[in-house]
């Protein structure tokens, strides 16, 4: 018998619990009065850092600006150990700001919402969860994640496989012990990349499996002091400001400079004192026109190379290493510790699937066209349906039924990245067409729930129930997107910005390339002049 739906009546549904999730939450709840809950899939909070449990697991962002700012108290009472911390203390950080915050009572875990329809005549959603409740929204919030949707590629033979395999975003909360065991990695993304010196550290051998090389930034990852926090601490007002004023999140001044104003003998010395810093300095630090001019970009990219060819010893493998097909930082450029140096141990294969790709997997382990490699453990760092599939997921209806599926059949499209023409009152947190994915995401993160909150609060008060966004503010925020994309490096990539990862994907550059400043700009403008772009109403109109 099917089970009974239980019906509920909320202002608010948020669709998962992390980053993005947590602080809707408390933004609807504790500062609009509004009755929201969360529903959250896995059975804990915290969302990236709740799945990503996999060896070597960190952020790529600065932990003290990697988190929240809306609180100061928050932000005073937390300490992070080291400039990048491990999964594990991230995760604690989002239980923390759970409690904290007394988010809890309205976060109902182990529940996937699997459907969402629009009801023209109330102007209410009407959601369902797998676990048969139904519940009425004004307000559809979601907080999916951008990368969330796990990718399994459809290799022929994985069931026949008589290891045990996993990939790294459903990692087993356990753990894995690789102890006397030959791991096979699949994907050399900043998972792979992360995975790979800690998981060769522990296996009896590591076998790489690399279809696309990528230029890693040495992290320099260190332990945060008491002095360095009593320092960050009585700074922290002016790294916040300094982070939303920027590109794309960091507190770093955006540099003005050209490659053309050094020599060859002073553009490496940049080089080498970027490379000594580490991290994300090395993108944002370099040129202006890094990521929008190739002869600049080939400046950087092969001064990654030769520090490739620098750690790694032997002259083969360090050629594969190189990647020599796309430009740097034209796909998410990963930041790793001795991920370079691993290739030199013994222990340690790389093997080129570009040249031979994987044809099946056997029983024993994975077979390319070059041969087989006997396996005991095979590891998919191969990613995500990045930006549109964990939305897609969810069966969602909009205006006369149309499901979001059909209307970003060819792409997604949206305005602002916030809302979607014929999908009244459903917000996407950092979805498809905003900054997102190129920015340290807690500050998009907090520029779009504000931003939001702000928008509901407006509606509220002018006694409105509907909002939604124009086609045409759509289709000219959708070309706007694509033609900043046109001019930069990034579409000289095949990249899961563009969905390539993904086959049968259409290839549409998702997140917005033209900065936070810019896009914060047009955002705040658009609620400034009433909306513009959006058709606001009221059932009972
Ligand atoms: P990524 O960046 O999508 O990397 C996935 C890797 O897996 C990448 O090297 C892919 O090669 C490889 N891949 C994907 N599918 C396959 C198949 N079918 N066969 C072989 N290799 C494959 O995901 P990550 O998890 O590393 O990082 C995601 C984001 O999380 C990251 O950017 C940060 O924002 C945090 P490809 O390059 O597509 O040739």
């Amino acid at each position: 018998m099917a089970p009974q739906a239980e019906l509920r009546a909320l202002d608010a549904v948020i669709i998962g619990a992390g980053f993005a999730g947590l602080y809707a939450l408390h933004r609807m709840r504790d500062v609009l009065g509004l009755d929201a809950r969360v529903y959250e899939a896995g059975d804990g909070v915290g969302g990236t850092w709740y799945w990503n449990r996999y060896p070597g697991a960190r952020c790529d962002s600065e932990s003290f600006y990697y988190c929240y700012s809306f609180s100061e108290e928050l932000e005073q009472e937390w300490e992070w150990t080291s400039k990048y911390p491990e999964q594990p203390e991230i995760l604690g950080y989002l239980n923390h700001v759970a409690d904290r915050f007394d988010l809890r009572r309205d976060i109902q875990l182990s529940t996937r919402v699997t459907s969402a329809e629009f009801d023209e005549s109330a102007d209410l959603w009407r959601v369902r969860t797998e676990r048969g409740e139904e519940i009425s929204a004004r307000y559809v919030i979601s907080a999916v994640g951008c990368l969330s949707a796990a990718n399994v590629p459809d290799v022929p033979g994985l069931d026949r496989f008589e290891g045990d395999w996993y990939h790294t975003g459903r990692w087993p909360h356990e753990g894995v012990d690789f102890t006397g065991k030959r791991v096979g990695l699949i994907g050399t993304g900043s998972t792979g990349i992360q995975a790979t010196p800690v998981i060769a550290a522990q296996a009896d051998h590591l076998t790489v499996f690399q279809r696309t090389a990528n230029y890693s930034i040495p992290a320099r990852n260190k332990p945060l002091d008491a002095e360095e926090w009593a320092e960050i601490k009585t700074r922290y007002r002016e790294i916040r400001e300094r982070t939303r004023a920027s590109r794309a999140g960091f507190p770093y001044a955006p540099t003005e400079r050209s490659a053309e104003d050094l020599t060859p003998a002073e553009q490496q010395a940049l080089c080498e004192e970027l490379w000594a810093e580490g991290g994300f300095r090395f993108l944002w630090g370099s040129f202006h026109d890094l990521l929008s001019n190739e002869q600049t970009n080939d400046i950087v990219a092969e001064f990654v190379r030769g520090k490739i060819r620098e750690v790694v010893h032997d002259p083969e493998v360090a050629e594969m290493l190189a990647p020599k097909d796309h430009p740097y930082g034209s796909k998410r450029p990963p930041i790793d510790t001795d991920y370079y140096a691993t290739f030199n141990r013994d222990d340690v294969t790389l093997v080129d699937i570009r040249r031979a790709p994987i044809v099946e997997i056997t029983p024993r382990g994975v077979r390319t066209e070059a041969g087989e490699h006997e396996l005991d453990v095979i590891v998919f760092a191969t990613g995500f349906d990045a930006m549109t599939g964990a939305l897609l997921r969810i069966d969602i209806r909009g205006r006369d039924g149309q499901s979001l599926t059909e209307k970003w059949h060819g792409g997604p499209r949206t305005y602002l990245g916030l809302q979607v023409a014929g999908f009244p009152n459903l917000f996407t947190i950092t979805g498809p067409g905003s900054p997102s994915v190129l920015t340290n995401m807690p500050v998009a993160i907090e520029q779009h729930v504000e931003w939001i909150s702000d928008c509901i609060e407006h509606m509220r008060a002018k006694g409105l129930t509907r909002i939604e966004a124009q086609p045409d503010a759509e289709e000219a925020w959708v070309d706007h997107v694509n033609d900043v994309a046109s001019k930069t490096l990034f579409i000289k990539a095949a990249s899961w910005y563009v969905g390539a990862n993904i086959p049968g994907k259409k290839r549409v550059f998702m997140p917005y390339p033209g900065g936070l400043i810019e896009y914060g700009k047009r955002c705040n403008e658009v609620a400034s002049s009433g909306y513009e772009g959006f058709e606001l109403g009221s059932a009972n109109a």
